[in-house]
Formats: C-alpha cells, structure tokens, sequence
C-alpha cells in the first residue's frame, strides 16, 4: 500500500527527531503551571505532542500545516462532486503529505474492503432500546468491535515490539475509519427510518457510500465529505482526541480508544454541543415567532434568558480559540451557495451578529464568536436529517481521521503510558502560603 510505505519512511524520520530531542534535550523547560491551571481543567498546560494538526487561538485549525481553504483546494475530489475526498484527509493526517488521485484512490480501495459490519454488532444495536440515544449505540458499536483488533492479537501473542507496533495499530485504524460510517448509518435507518437499513456500495467513495446507505441524494454526498473532513482533528488536547490518547498509552487498541473517546465527545461541552444548536433553536423560533424567523429584538431576549436561566449559548465559546472558527465559516460558505433561504440558516446568520456582543459584555466569556457546532447543525437539518440527537455521530465518524492517525503515531514513536501527577489541597494551600 503506498500510504503505509510513505508512512513508514516518515516514521523512521520522525523516530530520529523524537530521539535526538529525548536524549540531548529531555531537561529543556517549554511551561510552568499555575493554581488556576492545574484547578481549571488544565487550560493551556503544553503537555502533549502531536504533528497531525495545530489549533491557533487566532488562526483555527491547520491540518499539517495545512489551513482549511487550502486542505479544500488541495486534496483530490471526488469526480463529479465538489468536496475532496475523506480518505485524502487520512491520507494527508497521516503522513503529512498531500496525496496524489492515485494514492488517495488506492487507499479509498482499501478502505471499500473493510467496511463490513460484523452481524454480532447489528444483534447488539438491535437489543438495545430504540430510545438509547444515537452515541450510546455508536459507543457501544466499537467497544463491541474489539475482539476484531489486530493490535491486541498481536500483543497477546507476545509480538510486541516498539519498532512494528504501529502496523498492526494501522491495520486497526484501518478497519475502524472504514466501518464507522457504516455503522453510524445503520444506527440511523434502525432508530428513524423504520429498520431499513441500505447495504453499502462498492463502487462510492467513503461521503458518497455513507450519503447512500443514509438514504439522501445528491450533493448530501458532499455534505457528508465537507462535514467528515472539517471535523477530523482540533488538535490533541479537547476531551475526545485526549481521551483516546490516554486509553491508547495503556496499549488499548484502537476499539477501546476511540469508544472511550466517543464517551466524551456525547458530553454537552464537546461534540452534544451541535445538537444542543439545533434543539435550541427549535425552542428560540417556536417560543419566540410561533416557528416562523423571529426578530433581532426577540432573538436578544431568548439570548438573554437563556444565560439568565444560567445555561451557556450553545455553539458560541471555545478553549483556546479566540476568534470564528474557520471550520464554522466552511460550512456559512457551503450554506451560502446551497440553502441560502432556509429559515433556520437565516437564525443562524442573525446569531452569528447577535450573540457576540452580549457575550463580550459579559465580561468573563473569553472567546464570544462561534465554533463549529453553530453551523453544522443547520445543514443537516435542511438536507432531511433532523434528528439532531444523531448529529454528534456524524462528528464522531469524522472525529476518528485525526484520533486514529494519532493512535497510529504514539505506537509509532512508543509514547509512554500517560500518568500526570496529582496534589491535594493543602498541598495547594501550603504553596500559595495560606495559612
Ligand atoms: N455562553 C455562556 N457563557 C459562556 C459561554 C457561552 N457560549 N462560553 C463561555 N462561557 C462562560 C463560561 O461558562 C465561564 O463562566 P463561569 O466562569 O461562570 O464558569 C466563562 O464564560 C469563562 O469561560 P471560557 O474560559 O470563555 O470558556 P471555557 O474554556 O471554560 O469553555 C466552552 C469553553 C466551549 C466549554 C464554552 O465556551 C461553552 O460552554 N460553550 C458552549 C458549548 C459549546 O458550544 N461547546 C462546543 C465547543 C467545541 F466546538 C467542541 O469541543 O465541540
């Protein structure tokens, strides 16, 4: 395959960098760390390391250096379609080179076969109650999946070893990236669609396959491509890239990883956030203009009311950027040319001038402008998928290019076991010299 024999030589030319700065300069300093810090979640600690993206507070996210515009322009797209493909993004996530048609093509084959889902997964999804919600079911599906793991067969049949560890992990992300859409769309014809599930098609790309087996025409299809590539990494610290990293350092495979993952991503500060979106503005159109475009005035006052109530602003905030959120202006461009006059769309542009001011004015909102669950929603809504409790699915399928291509790298370079010290409160008191 050509993506593991590029991966392979990166590697081994990482392997020296890591080695070279682990040996001569392992004492070098690079952060200090406060009370507030280490009490507020740890906030900006730089303790971590990953090549596969980058989020700065005033740019947003790069993809291997890579900005969104030109990840967009640079990898291959699919013919006829306007969006590249998913699989060049792993590809580009991976090995930090944009691939040519040929090796994204190669790797969308090899993709084609895994994606089979095991039946034992559809018995478990099946004997789940159908209110269980849409993560539950999507959590449940990849631990469930564990006992397909190549890495943990091959750790069980005592061939560990530091320098191939990463292959039988890339088999696992292998087969993971390529049954995830796959069984997000069986969850969703199993849960709203009455149990009609739509096998996959050989011949689609990964977003085209999943658009089919969802069962939405054209251009869902690029829908899908644009949503799963924006998504796939924000670098290693928020809660579903840095859970998965720490299952992974304890040499979990990549099933239980990115089910742990999963886990965090279904909480309303992370990934729920989009379907908190869509739930509220629902309730601000229907409480507020009898479900029809409400004013800038009754906008404000559902605004208002909802921090009074002492709730957040869903999809408006982030942890370290500080400004839009390129990937929420991806997706206003696509929605722009696409479905300009969808009334949720116009909520959504009329937010986007009111909620900032009245956050900022707040005074302790550090970052008042949108993320990328304040856009992503809208879309799916207008394109027939208004179960807004699946949306944090979709952002899970995408989630798992940036995760698994990191998973592959920490066997890769042989990341230690994760283990952050603890201190008391007293501890705590004594250094602040309280009394
Ligand atoms: N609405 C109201 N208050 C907000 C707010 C918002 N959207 N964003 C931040 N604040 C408040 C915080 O609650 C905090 O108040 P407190 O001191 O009384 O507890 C204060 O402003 C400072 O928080 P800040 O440092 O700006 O933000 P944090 O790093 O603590 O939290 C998140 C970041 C994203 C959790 C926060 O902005 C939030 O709750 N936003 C709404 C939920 C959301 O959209 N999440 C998705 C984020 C992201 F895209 C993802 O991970 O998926």
């Amino acid at each position: 395959m050509l993506l593991k024999d590029q991966l392979a030589e990166k590697i081994s030319q990482q392997r020296t960098r890591t080695t070279k700065l682990l040996k001569e300069f392992g004492d070098v300093k690079i952060d200090e760390v406060t009370i507030s810090q280490v009490v507020g979640g740890m906030r900006g600690i730089k303790s971590m390391v990953t090549d596969i993206s980058y989020l700065d507070p005033e740019e947003g996210i790069r993809f291997r250096g890579y900005t969104i515009p030109e990840v967009m322009e640079k990898l291959p797209k699919v013919p006829g379609g306007e969006m590249p493909y998913v699989e060049g993004q792993f590809y580009l996530l991976l090995t930090g080179e944009i691939p040519t048609l040929e090796e994204v093509q190669e790797l969308a084959e090899e993709l084609k076969s895994r994606r089979a889902l095991p039946e034992y997964v559809k018995d478990i999804l099946r004997a789940m109650p159908r209110d269980a919600h849409p993560m539950t079911m999507f959590t449940a599906g990849i631990v469930a999946m564990q006992r397909e793991s190549k890495f943990a067969k091959y750790y069980n049949e005592g061939h560990f070893n530091k320098n191939t560890a990463w292959e039988p992990m890339l088999e696992d992300a292998l087969d993971l990236i390529a049954k995830l859409p796959v069984l997000g769309a069986y969850i969703y014809r199993m849960k709203y669609r009455g149990d009609t599930f739509i096998p996959s098609t050989p011949d689609l790309d990964l977003g085209g396959d999943f658009a089919n087996m969802m069962g939405i025409a054209k251009p869902y299809d690029d829908v899908a491509r644009m949503y799963f590539i924006l998504h796939a990494d924000h670098e290693s610290g928020n809660v579903s890239a840095h859970t998965a990293h720490l299952v992974g350092s304890a040499l979990s495979d990549v099933y239980y990883a990115y089910s742990a993952a999963m886990a965090g991503l279904a909480g309303p500060l992370h990934g729920l956030a989009n379907q908190e979106v869509l739930k509220w503005i629902q309730e601000l159109m229907k409480t507020q203009s009898g479900g029809q475009v409400p004013t800038q005035d009754e906008l404000k006052k559902f605004v208002e009311a909802t921090l009074s109530s002492g709730q957040v602003v869903p999809g408006y905030g982030h942890a370290v950027l500080r400004k839009t959120d390129p990937r929420y202006m991806a997706q206003r461009e696509f929605a722009l040319a696409h479905l300009k006059d969808d009334p949720i769309f116009k909520v959504v542009s009329m937010l986007f001038e009111v909620v900032p001011p009245i956050l900022s004015s707040l005074g302790k909102v550090k970052n008042p402008w949108p993320n990328v669950d304040a856009q992503s929603g809208v879309i799916q809504w207008h394109y027939g998928v208004v179960e807004y409790d699946f949306y944090t699915v979709l952002f899970g399928i995408g989630r798992s290019l940036g995760v698994l291509a990191n998973l592959v790298w920490d066997r890769a370079l042989g990341y230690s076991i994760e283990r952050p010290k603890s201190v008391t409160t007293d501890m705590l008191e004594e250094w602040a010299g309280i009394p």
